[in-house]
C-alpha cells in the first residue's frame, strides 16, 4: 500500500505514534509518505520505503494568521496525485482530518481517509463550541475513525454527538527501543551522572507540563513520603506549569530532593533509571509515556483519568488512584518501596501484560487490517 501520514511532527504522543506507525508500515513493505510541516522528531533513521514531504507555512503579511490547514491540505493533495497514494492517515480530527477531506477533494481522487483521535482534539477542543462543527465534520467525513482508548471513544461520542463508528486502537510501544535490556547498567550510569546514591528510590514523571498533567499532585505525593523514603523525584520535560511546579517544590522544602531535568532527547535513559513512574493527570486519553516507562521497567502509579485505567491493571501491573488523591499515591509509593517482593511481582506482571496487549505487532496489524479493509483487500 502507498500510505500518506499527516501529524504534528513536534514532541508529543500523537506525533510519536504516527511516526512509529509509519516506520513499522515501511518495515512491512508499504510505501509511507509523511506530509508534515517539519520532519517528525522520532524519524531519525532513513528508510528506503519512507518519503518525507515537508511544507513551509508561509507568513505573508497580508495574512493575519499563517494558513497552516490550507497549506497542508494543498500539499497532501499534491502527494496523493504525484505518488498515487492508496490511503491517507490523519492524526487529530482538527485540523488534520479536515485537511485530509479537503485534500481528497482538491485531488479529485476517492482516497480513503483514516483519522486517529488522540485526546486533546476531543477532551479539550471538543468543549470549544467554535470547533465542535469542524471536529464533527472531520470525524463524519473520514472513512474510518480510531481512538486510542475506549474512554476516548466514549467521550467522543458524548461530546461530539456523532453516530460514526469509532474503533479503539490502543497506543503501542516500540519494544526494540524501550525495553529492560540495559536497565542495570544505565541505572548505574544515570545515578552517577545525577549524583544519586545506588540505593535511592527514583520516582519519575515526564510530560509537556500542561495544567491537565497535575504535576503538583506528583510533588505533593512525594512530599507526603519523602521523610520516610530514601527517594528522589526526577521531572523530565518542560511547559507552561514549570514555574509553578518549581515554586511548589521550594515552598514544600523539597529542593534538594527533586531534579528538574528539562527537555531531554534520551528519555529512555531516565525511564531505565526509574523505579516508579507517576502519571496523575486529570485528562489523559492513553498515556504513551506510561507505556514506554513500564516497558523500561518502572512500575506505574496513575490516576483513573481517561485511558490510564486501560493501561494499568490496578494492583496487578501498578496502582490507580482517583484524580487529585495524592495521599493514596504516596501510600502506594511507600508500599512499592518497602515491599521488594510486591515490586518484583508487579514489575513482571507489567512486562508480560504489555507484551501481550500493547506489542507493536499486535497494534500495527490492527491498523494494517483497517487499511486493507478500506481498500477492499479483506
Ligand atoms: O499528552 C499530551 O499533552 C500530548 C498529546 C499529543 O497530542 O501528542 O498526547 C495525546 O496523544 C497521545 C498519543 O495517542 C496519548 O498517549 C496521550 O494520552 C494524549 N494526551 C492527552 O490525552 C492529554
Amino acid at each position: 500500500m502507498k500510505i500518506g501520514i499527516t501529524c504534528y511532527p513536534s514532541v508529543g504522543g500523537s506525533g510519536i505514534i504516527a511516526t512509529e506507525l509509519g516506520i513499522q508500515m515501511a518495515e512491512r513493505g508499504h510505501e509511507v509518505h509523511f506530509i508534515t510541516s517539519n520532519v517528525p522528531f522520532r524519524l531519525s533513521t532513513s528508510h528506503p520505503n519512507i518519503y518525507i514531504h515537508q511544507t513551509d507555512i508561509n507568513d505573508y503579511s497580508v495574512f493575519r494568521y499563517p494558513p497552516y490547514d490550507i497549506t497542508i491540505a494543498s500539499k497532501i493533495s499534491e502527494v496523493i496525485l504525484e505518488h498515487n497514494l492508496d490511503i491517507i492517515h490523519m492524526h487529530y480530527a482538527v485540523p488534520h482530518a479536515v485537511c485530509g477531506i479537503l485534500a481528497r477533494q482538491m485531488a479529485g481522487r476517492e482516497v480513503p481517509v483514516v483519522t486517529t483521535l488522540h485526546g486533546t482534539d476531543i477532551t479539550v477542543l471538543g468543549y470549544d463550541m467554535s470547533l465542535v462543527s469542524a471536529i464533527r465534520f472531520g470525524i463524519n467525513g473520514s472513512d474510518a475513525v480510531t481512538a486510542v482508548s475506549e474512554s476516548l471513544k466514549e467521550q467522543t461520542k458524548a461530546v461530539i454527538e456523532t453516530e460514526k463508528k469509532i474503533r479503539t486502537v490502543h497506543n503501542f510501544v516500540d519494544e526494540n527501543y524501550f525495553n529492560v535490556e540495559h536497565r542495570q547498567m544505565t541505572q548505574q550510569k544515570m545515578k552517577e551522572r545525577f549524583s544519586i546514591d545506588e540505593d535511592t528510590i527514583v520516582l519519575m514523571h515526564t510530560s509537556n507540563f500542561r495544567k491537565i498533567k497535575r504535576i503538583d499532585d506528583i510533588v505533593r505525593a512525594f512530599h507526603t513520603v519523602h521523610e520516610a523514603l530514601n527517594g528522589v523525584l526526577v521531572l523530565v520535560g518542560d511547559g507552561p506549569e514549570m514555574n509553578s511546579v518549581k515554586r511548589l517544590v521550594k515552598s514544600l522544602g523539597l529542593k534538594d530532593h527533586v531534579i528538574f531535568a528539562g527537555q531531554q532527547t534520551d528519555v529512555r535513559s531516565f525511564y531505565l533509571m526509574s523505579d516508579i513512574f507517576l502519571l496523575l493527570s486529570e485528562k489523559e486519553s492513553f498515556g504513551l509515556a506510561l507505556l514506554e516507562a513500564m516497558n523500561c521497567g518502572a512500575v506505574p502509579i496513575g490516576s483513573v483519568a481517561g485511558g490510564i485505567s486501560e493501561v494499568i491493571r490496578n494492583e496487578d501491573t501498578g496502582f490507580l488512584v482517583e484524580v487529585g488523591d495524592y495521599r493514596s499515591a504516596g501510600k502506594h509509593i511507600m508500599q512499592l518501596a518497602k515491599d521488594p517482593s510486591l515490586y518484583r511481582e508487579m514489575h513482571e506482571n507489567m512486562l508480560s501484560d504489555i507484551a501481550s496487549r500493547f506489542h507493536s505487532n499486535v497494534i500495527v496489524s490492527q491498523y494494517e487490517k483497517l487499511y486493507g479493509d478500506l481498500l477492499g483487500d479483506a
